[in-house]
């Protein structure tokens, strides 16, 4: 049977979503110089308020988890304000929105907060920040334990903040090559204590940063976004997926709101997931609600969750050229084509 991605979808017992369409976290580097929201971002989220969950930007924890220009931020009065504004138009026009708690680890510049580079490991990426190319990163400090409890804690503080601002929950960003993903992958993560070496260990981040959160905002707010193929400044290696193996198992007992695959084009296939894509190893190894992404349509989309190989999608570069995106694909009418010239506003 048919599934209906436009009708109601219920995380659990405290969140109820209006459709299976979410709005994936798009970075747009629009925040004030302070990273607080503008009156820009309240109209910009708000004309997107008929996804069944809109997921903010990754907004950064605290100052040494920025990596680019105007990140907004959850870690001063003025931030949390900001975004009461965008979580009241969202929820004024009917819709909800979780907060992606982000820090960028390796990636994060000393030009924006003016000291140590944190990661778990000395490991540098080649490259610079993008829209800065005269910012080339730096080789990180490998993170103290006493470094990482502060991390967690800081954590476990965004999403108070996050809930503060009137977020209906936060998905922690544990994708794309950032710190948490660094701990998760053997090309970042060298260390020879209790956070490195086996996949016990190189878990034990994410899960107290997970279980942080829990104990902070409750289970049913809390999700996670995960890349368990290295795509985006990271490397493959064999042994990463018996990592995420122990990782999902360990998931399961948290009882997430949602886990959320993070990558660009869910067509890619990773040797290092003996050779799945990104859905397919996630449903393989979690059983709980998950988020499929990367490059589908709408159509594509009803597609795979018909196939029951993802619960919810969540759509992001035609969002970002269809503010109305929803209402078109519920219309059946043409959608205007993403080109990256339009990260240059928000409309
Ligand atoms: C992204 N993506 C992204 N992911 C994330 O977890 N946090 C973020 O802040 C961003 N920012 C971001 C900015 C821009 C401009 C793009 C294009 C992408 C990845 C995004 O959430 C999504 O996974 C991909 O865009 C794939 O989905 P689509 O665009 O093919 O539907
Ligand atoms: C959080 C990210 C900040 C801004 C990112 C903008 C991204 C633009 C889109 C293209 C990125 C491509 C990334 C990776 C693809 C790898 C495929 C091998």
């Amino acid at each position: 049977m048919a599934t209906d991605l436009l009708t109601p979808f219920r995380l659990n017992d405290t969140i109820e979503l209006q459709n299976r369409v979410l709005m994936a976290p798009l970075t747009r580097c629009m925040s004030d110089d302070d990273l607080v929201p503008t009156q820009a971002m309240v109209d910009y989220y708000a004309r997107r308020a008929d996804a069944g969950l809109i997921i903010s930007e990754a907004t950064i924890i605290r100052p040494d988890a920025q990596g680019y220009p105007n990140t907004p931020g959850l870690f001063t009065s003025e931030q949390i304000q900001g975004w009461k504004k965008v979580t009241d138009a969202v929820h004024a026009k009917g819709g909800k929105m979780f907060a992606q708690l982000w820090h960028v680890g390796r990636v994060a510049h000393p030009h924006f907060f003016g000291g140590d580079v944190l990661a778990p490991s000395a490991i540098g990426v080649e490259g610079s920040v993008p829209r800065m190319r005269e910012l080339t990163y730096v080789t990180p400090k490998a993170a103290t334990i006493e470094d990482i409890q502060g991390l967690i804690a800081d954590y476990a503080k965004a999403a108070e903040n996050a809930i503060e601002a009137g977020f209906d929950g936060v998905e922690i960003h544990g994708a794309n090559g950032y710190l948490i993903d660094q701990f998760l992958h053997f090309a970042a993560n060298q260390r020879d204590d209790q956070y490195g070496q086996t996949p016990e260990n190189m878990s034990r981040f994410a899960l107290e940063v997970v279980d942080a959160v829990i104990a902070a905002i409750g289970a049913d707010k809390t999700a996670l976004r995960l890349s368990p193929g290295a795509y985006f400044n990271m490397s493959e290696d064999n042994r990463d997926k018996a990592v995420f193996d122990y990782l999902l198992t360990a998931l399961e007992s948290r009882n997430l709101a949602y886990l959320h695959a993070g990558i660009f084009d869910d067509s890619m296939r990773f040797a290092s997931l003996e050779n799945k894509t990104t859905s397919e190893y996630l449903r393989s190894a979690y059983k709980g609600t998950l988020v499929g992404v990367g490059s589908y349509t709408f159509e594509s989309a009803n597609q795979a969750i018909d196939n029951n190989q993802f619960d919810l999608i969540a759509i992001g570069r035609p969002f970002i050229a269809n503010p109305d995106y929803i209402s078109k694909v519920t219309h059946g009418e043409a959608l205007t084509p993403y080109s990256e010239e339009m990260l240059a506003e928000l409309i």
